[in-house]
């Protein structure tokens, strides 16, 4: 009975040493992993958040039918239709420069082209797959000319790559109503090819970021998203990568995210002193070139730029091209009015952060130094009235931005500006409020 016992508990004794030793080398394992993780490093992230204002650029064979980009693929385009456009796809009439020209007036700092939408087109030449520009009457390489009109007139080149792949036999799933799983779906081969292609990208054009898109569809896993995301760290570690390439939530980084911004898409993202961000927003309704799309007018493009840099963000502001390759005028027209407008106020947008005052629909504000920029989105204040920061800072001078100095009180309540005469900017009118002491790390007025 002792001896059973004894043995027991050496059985138990030399099971737990077992497990503990095991235990060690999965600790270990993990450190280790953890250790090898290399993430974009923060002096890039700080860099392209400095950048504030960048242009999207959906474009691809859907344009000769005016609907929207993939989403269109078996819907209001009937599919065989939809996958044979790029046929005759012949924008004769792109220009790298005039488009990054386009981005360059509108005081736009980085550029994003759909290199691959969820239709699966490939604007590149890729040597995995014949679904791509060299198959189409142009067989001019766009990510080439775009990349080397951006270096010219110094804007950043970026990439969008969506995961999801409607067309590709390899990837399961299909857009097509009611179509099913398809049968020769095997995400390791597909998993492989995409890897394949970005390294074809980060080699070929060296964009400055990776836009990835289309990974909510169940085929795709928080392991692949960080399977690419270190072989896109080992191919460029600098190259920076929003959070569309593991699982979950956009809007917000968290520990099913892979990447390393947010992006809310359609809307101003909220103030967010902790993480990067970038809201994506069309300038018309439909990301790709659609006849006579309703297009957001001067005064609600420049007051949603100063709603994400208000919040601590970017803002990339879509703009969908011809199937000519030609940019609509009224929208070239518009994006240099933004330009014009960054060109006199640009000082409170570029490089600067969000707060200290939280963003609302009548005012939101940016910082820089011992300044805050106040950006009036409504125009019928006769006061401005706004607590004291919580640093209790003393306001030495308020003026409008590049105008004439405004009297004002501060006293233990808070600070009051009375506005008088005409708004200099009918749009968005800055006012700058000059602190006593540095007012960068003020935390956020509640
Ligand atoms: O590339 C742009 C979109 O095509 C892509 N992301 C941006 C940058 C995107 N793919 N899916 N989604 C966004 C979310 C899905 C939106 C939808 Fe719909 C709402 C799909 C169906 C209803 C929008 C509205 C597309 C079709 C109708």
């Amino acid at each position: 009975m002792r001896k059973t016992i004894s043995f027991v508990s050496m059985i138990t004794s030399k099971l737990c040493m077992l497990l503990l030793i095991m235990n060690a080398f999965i600790g270990n394992a993990i450190a280790q992993q953890k250790a090898s993780v290399v993430k974009t490093p923060t002096a890039v992230l700080q860099d392209f958040m400095d950048q504030r204002f960048g242009m999207f650029i959906h474009w691809g064979p859907v344009n000769l039918r005016g609907t929207e980009i993939g989403w269109s693929r078996g819907n209001s385009v009937d599919t065989a239709d939809y996958d044979n456009l790029y046929k005759e796809f012949d924008p004769v009439l792109f220009n790298a420069d005039a488009w990054v020209l386009a981005a360059k007036n509108a005081g736009m700092k980085y550029l994003t082209i759909t290199a691959k939408h969820h239709d699966g087109f490939c604007l590149w030449p890729s040597r995995f797959t014949d679904y791509d520009i060299m198959s189409s009457p142009y067989k001019k390489d766009i990510l080439a000319e775009l990349s080397k009109a951006c270096a010219k007139y110094g804007i950043k080149f970026c990439v969008y790559f969506t995961i999801l792949d409607w067309h590709d036999p390899l990837y399961p799933v299909s857009n097509i109503p009611n179509a099913g799983l398809k049968p020769t779906g095997d995400m390791r081969k597909f998993v492989d090819k995409i890897k394949g292609q970005l390294t074809e990208i980060v080699k070929g054009y060296h964009p400055y970021m990776l836009w990835f898109d289309g990974n909510w569809e169940s085929p795709w896993t928080l392991q692949m998203g960080q399977e690419v995301y270190q072989h896109l760290k080992k191919l460029d570690p600098n190259v920076i990568v929003n959070n569309r390439l593991g699982k979950g939530t956009h809007k917000l980084m968290n520990d099913q995210t892979v990447g390393d911004y947010a992006t809310p898409e359609q809307y101003i993202g909220e103030i967010n002193m902790k993480d990067p961000w970038e809201s994506c927003i069309t300038i018309c309704r439909q990301w790709a070139w659609k006849p006579n799309d309703q297009m957001k007018t001067l005064k609600e493009s420049l007051q949603t730029l100063a709603g994400t840099a208000g919040g601590n963000g970017n803002l990339l502001y879509n703009v969908g091209p011809m199937a000519d390759g030609r940019m609509e005028a009224r929208q070239v027209k518009m994006l240099a009015e933004m330009g014009k407008w960054l060109s006199q106020y640009g000082v409170s947008v570029y490089g600067t952060r969000g707060g200290p005052y939280p963003p609302s629909k009548d005012l939101v504000a940016t910082r820089k130094g011992s300044k805050v920029y106040l950006h009036l989105l409504k125009t019928d204040a006769k006061t401005i009235a706004l607590p004291n920061l919580p640093t209790k800072q003393r306001l030495s001078s308020v003026r409008y931005l590049n105008g004439p100095l405004l009297a004002f009180q501060q006293d233990e309540y808070g600070i009051n500006i009375p506005l008088t005469g005409k708004l200099p900017d009918m749009n968005d009118t800055v006012l700058v409020l000059d602190f006593v002491g540095d007012v960068t790390d003020v935390e956020i007025v509640r």
